[in-house]
């Protein structure tokens, strides 16, 4: 993969929390909260502020604010340990603590759930805000988070609670926002990627789409066509065979009739899928049928097709009776979770990958070029002509 594309991918969210994974036992020194600073007049403070979110150096021992001058007023942190991959991680008292999932998050509060299915009103521990500042998601929808039970608040009728860490992160959603990585939900296992056999008919090129976008996320995907009580299923088993062959599970169902619906039972179960799909094709029917408590409007217009809204709210997790959550992404159009580039697409399509070292040009676009060993693979039906064709379709509309 390419180098450069890779590093704008990870230079929002993350950055400020990584650190070189030299030391497993750091010291971490990070500047003041911008509130807790004296105002002044000089320059461009959120320029300092960021520069200082990755100043992390060797420090003494004991939280605590040393008395030097404005510019190197740092608070000093005890026992932050970096993981296997350089990610900060503090050291605290597990014994006082819960393992729990973020079900959504708002600024620095968050719903956590325990495996009981209690719900923790929660705030997040004020010296994790300080470390994961500048990435401004401290939690989201789909962490795995340590906190610290607090007590239960008798007025709201709720438990209440600290969020004392947040375990490392896979399988992330982002979305690109005024130039920089906005995370939105945290490992995420898999994608549903729904498609309709009928009415809107089925469209391979946008499966294929969907496809791209979750490998280049590195989330498994599963291919799942709905409403197969509208056609004749054995009309679909090329198709079946097709992405069966690149590695891909694939489900007929039918929320009208319930044919399937075990099969997709089975594959949600336990897992935090993302649904993704065109609007129409029956996301909302699916979710009802397997999980009739969240009674979601059928035929809506769904908020991630409604085009020229700039509300985002925040992503939720949707919990399914028989265990698993979907993460529902509302005020999100789907493609807003598009930033691939052209050249990174033959990447993404799975089978492509061994043909593409083998062409004339190193930068064959796999277009018009002679000597392409993915037109050759094509030509002997070793790529299939779909696949060749949503590759082209995908170079033309420039992602
Ligand atoms: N025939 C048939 N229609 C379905 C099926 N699932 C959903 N629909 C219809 O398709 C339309 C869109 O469904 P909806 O769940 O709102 O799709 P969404 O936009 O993807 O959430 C509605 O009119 C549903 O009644 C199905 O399995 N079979
Ligand atoms: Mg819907
Ligand atoms: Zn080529």
């Amino acid at each position: 993969m390419n180098g450069a594309a890779d590093e704008s991918k990870h230079n929002g969210a993350n950055r400020s929390c990584r650190v070189p994974a030299k030391k497993n036992k750091k010291k971490l020194r990070v500047a003041l909260r911008k509130n807790r600073r004296k105002r002044t007049r000089k320059g461009d403070l959120t320029r300092e502020l960021a520069k200082d979110a990755t100043d992390i150096e060797n420090l003494p021992t004991a939280e605590r604010v040393s008395g030097k001058s404005d510019l190197s007023r740092r608070r000093t942190v005890v026992g932050a340990e970096t993981d296997d991959e350089g990610q900060m991680q503090l050291v605290i008292d597990e014994t006082q603590c819960l393992p729990g999932r973020v079900m959504t998050a708002r600024g620095l509060h968050a719903i956590v759930e325990v495996t009981d299915g209690t719900q923790y009103e929660c705030t997040v521990r004020r010296l994790l805000r300080t470390i994961d500042r500048a990435s401004r998601n401290t939690v989201v929808a789909g962490d795995r988070v340590l906190f610290q039970p607090t007590g239960f608040d008798a007025l709201q009728k709720k438990e209440l609670g600290v969020i004392e860490r947040v375990e490392p992160r896979r399988g992330t959603l982002s979305r690109m926002s005024q130039g920089s990585q906005h995370l939105i939900a945290a490992n995420v296992d898999q994608a549903l990627i729904v498609a309709s056999a009928a009415d809107p008919p089925l469209k391979p090129n946008l499966i294929d789409r969907f496809l791209v976008s979750a490998e280049q996320r590195d989330v498994r995907s599963i291919i799942c066509i709905n409403k197969c009580d509208l056609i004749d299923t054995a009309d679909l088993q090329p198709l079946a065979g097709r992405y069966g062959r690149m590695g891909y599970e694939v489900v007929f169902v039918s929320a009208m009739t319930s044919a399937g619906m075990d099969r997709l039972r089975f594959l949600l179960a336990d897992k935090q899928t993302v649904f993704s799909g065109q609007s129409g094709v029956g996301k909302s029917s699916l979710l009802n049928a397997l999980e009739p408590s969240l009674g979601l409007r059928v035929g809506a217009v769904s908020a991630d097709s409604g085009k020229g809204t700039h509300t985002t709210r925040a992503a939720k997790l949707l919990r399914l009776g028989f265990g698993g959550w979907v993460v529902d992404t509302p005020g999100l159009r789907q493609f807003e979770l598009w930033d691939i580039i052209p050249e990174e697409v033959e990447g993404f399509l799975v089978e492509f990958r061994p043909f593409v070292t083998h062409c004339r040009f190193p930068d064959c676009s796999h277009t018009h070029e002679t000597g392409c060993a993915v037109k050759n693979a094509t030509a002997c039906g070793l790529i299939s002509v779909e696949r060749y064709n949503s590759y082209c379709r995908m170079l033309d509309d420039g992602m």
